[in-house]
């Protein structure tokens, strides 16, 4: 499956504004991947689809979460969390790909994970920092991320952790999970 024929198959799901946001991530995390030594081709396929399942009605994502074991504290938290783990099912049912690793970048684009590969981490960042972003600390990470990508994945998630307190929010544990991970390699 090319390019193209990738964002042919999403851009149905898709609101016109995600969509365009699709496409930023892809172009960043393409780029990001071809900087850092990740498979372009696999990158490129998995930002594509990244946010697939990002319209579903919430009752469909819980059922999945269910019916396919993922963890269930899940539920207790945000439903915004829960389109990346459904889209990684949903991609692989209604589109076919097989390829774990693309299914893990999708399935973990959110919170992280504490062992992510290159190419979960290329998808992971491009998702923040793509051009249509504008949230405040997003230049930071900008910067951050042709210096050195663990640091910019460690401030993007300090961030976003910060961010959810102000709001009075709970934090999924993998987001902290993910956090001291890098920041304990980071420190290594
Ligand atoms: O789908 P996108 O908007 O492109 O980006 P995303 O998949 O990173 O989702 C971001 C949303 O998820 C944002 O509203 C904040 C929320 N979120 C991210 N991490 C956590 C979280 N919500 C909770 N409750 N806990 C988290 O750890
Ligand atoms: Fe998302
Ligand atoms: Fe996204």
């Amino acid at each position: 499956m090319n390019r193209t024929e990738a964002l042919k198959l999403v851009e149905p799901h898709l609101t016109e504004h995600r969509y365009v946001h699709t496409v930023g991530v892809t172009d960043t995390a393409v780029e990001l991947a071809e900087k850092y030594g990740a498979d372009r081709q696999k990158t490129e396929i998995a930002a594509i689809f990244h946010d697939y399942a990002k319209f579903r009605p919430k009752d469909e994502m819980r059922q999945v979460i269910i019916d396919q074991g993922f963890p269930e504290d899940l539920l207790e938290y945000s439903p915004e969390l829960w389109h990346a783990p459904v889209g990684a099912y949903l991609v692989r049912c209604e589109i076919g790909i097989e390829d774990e690793e693309i299914l893990n970048a999708i399935k973990y684009h959110t919170s992280g994970h504490p062992e992510m590969t290159l190419m979960e981490k290329c998808v992971f960042i491009a998702d923040y920092i793509e051009p249509g972003r504008s949230f405040p600390g997003v230049d930071e990470v900008r910067e951050m991320v042709q210096q050195d990508l663990n640091q910019a994945i460690a401030l993007s998630l300090r961030n976003t952790v910060q961010f959810l307190m102000k709001k009075n929010q709970p934090v999924y544990p993998a987001t902290f999970l993910t956090y001291n991970s890098i920041v304990k390699s980071l420190n290594a």
